[in-house]
């Protein structure tokens, strides 16, 4: 623990994670995470750590307080001046490309996009589903600099036969065999072709943070964060839906139909995850404030996958009544919405606040979320308590 706590203070604070070597999870909660502040973390091997719903209170989530979800071995080098990404596949013109290459080559865009886990809210599962046990913080909204996807996919041409898309990056499974991916999914060319997709290479304005994909990643909003390759090094064309480690079995699927919770479903069954469910996120206050005054003021953001939030409503007594939030637009699509409200608590005692959001095709969050085996999309609605003194 000694000599792991001294290597935190190191030049390579992230070597750490480019180990094979295992470190404890109780060794891992004692140590720093190099420029990440206030995450907890529920795996340090692969890393994976979640941000409290308190600490994303902010419109545009601070690079500190993105979460992390590593798969694999983190790479070692992480240079943006010698890092190529290599277009291959179906296309008429393969192409290999600087970080450089993009920056002149294509228009680079900035765009707040939303990243969620597609197992984010799987603690919420009952029984539970094997896998991290994420709360709520799975979930960002940075600014994203960058090209766009499909400009870089017309550029390279591509075929009347491509159909979906296959991502590579440079970390390493965890077993250490080079060449080995950790994970590759893909998406349908048809999202693959969204213009907010980014080829990403600033977060915030600034580099990337080396547990968030430095220096260029995929950001494929809206749908599974897993679709949002890190450390990317190459995107190629397929003809058929692509079946990297992480697409095939039952990784990032639900059944198509509803299961009893604890049901065994069979493998070829399961259906892909494509957009993500609508979903909110009281920031403030924190959970458990006590206060003296009956008038309380709520906040927090929603977000719904690849269509908008069309309102937010809040109540504080257990959903028997509803009181509409104020909701503002996104600041461009593809960003959470800030709700906020003012409710009156009528009397001393203890509270539940919960907040709801339905989407633009009426959608809204459910009470208890629909259980599947591997325990994805948990988008229950959230709750705080209060309690007014
Ligand atoms: N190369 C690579 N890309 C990856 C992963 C990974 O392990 N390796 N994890 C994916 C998953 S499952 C998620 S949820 C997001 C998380 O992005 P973040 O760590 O920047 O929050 O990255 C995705 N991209
Ligand atoms: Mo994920």
């Amino acid at each position: 623990m000694a000599a792991a706590a001294a290597m935190a203070g190191n030049a390579l604070p992230f070597d750490r994670w480019s180990r094979s070597g295992f470190i404890s999870a109780a060794a891992a909660q004692t140590l720093p995470l190099e420029g990440k502040e206030g995450l907890k973390v529920l795996n340090d091997r692969p890393l994976s750590a979640e941000t409290p719903a308190h600490l994303l209170d902010d419109e545009v989530t601070p690079v500190a307080r993105h979460f992390i979800r590593n798969n694999g071995i983190v790479p070692t080098d992480m240079n943006p001046d010698t890092w190529t990404l290599k277009i291959d596949g179906l296309v008429e013109r393969p192409m290999t490309l600087s970080i450089e290459d993009l920056r002149r080559r294509f228009e680079m865009v900035t765009h707040r996009l939303v990243i969620e886990c597609g197992g984010n809210g799987r603690a919420g599962f009952e029984p539970p589903a094997r896998g991290n046990q994420w709360t709520l913080g799975a979930v960002g909204c940075s600014e994203w600099t960058g090209v766009r996807l499909a400009d870089v996919l017309k550029a390279a041409g591509y075929k009347e036969t491509a159909i979906y898309t296959a991502h590579e990056g440079a970390d390493l499974h965890l077993s250490g065999t080079l060449g080995k991916l950790p994970i590759s999914r893909g998406v349908p060319l048809k999202k693959a072709m969204d213009p907010y997709n980014l080829i990403a290479f600033e977060m915030n304005g600034g580099p990337l943070h080396p547990m968030n994909g430095a220096p260029l990643r995929l950001v494929i909003p809206g749908w599974p964060g897993s679709c949002s390759q890190k450390w990317l090094t190459r995107i190629w064309l397929r003809d058929v839906v692509h079946d990297g480690p992480k697409m095939t079995g039952s990784s990032y699927r639900v059944p198509p139909y509803p299961v009893a919770p604890g049901e065994s479903v069979p493998e070829e069954d399961m259906r892909i995850i494509h957009a993500m469910p609508v979903k909110s996120l009281i920031t403030a206050p924190k959970s458990g404030l006590a206060i003296d005054t009956p008038e309380l003021e709520v906040a927090g953001h929603a977000w719904a996958g690849d269509v908008e939030v069309a309102r937010v409503d809040v109540s504080s007594d257990y959903g028997a009544t509803w009181q509409a939030a104020e909701l503002e637009p996104p600041h461009n699509p593809h960003a959470w919405q800030r709700f906020s409200a003012s409710i009156r608590l009528p009397s001393a005692g203890y509270y539940q606040v919960w907040a709801r959001a339905t989407d633009s095709n009426g959608v809204s969050q459910p009470f208890t979320p629909a259980w599947n085996p591997k325990g994805y999309l948990n988008n229950a609605l959230h709750q705080i308590s209060v309690r007014v003194t």
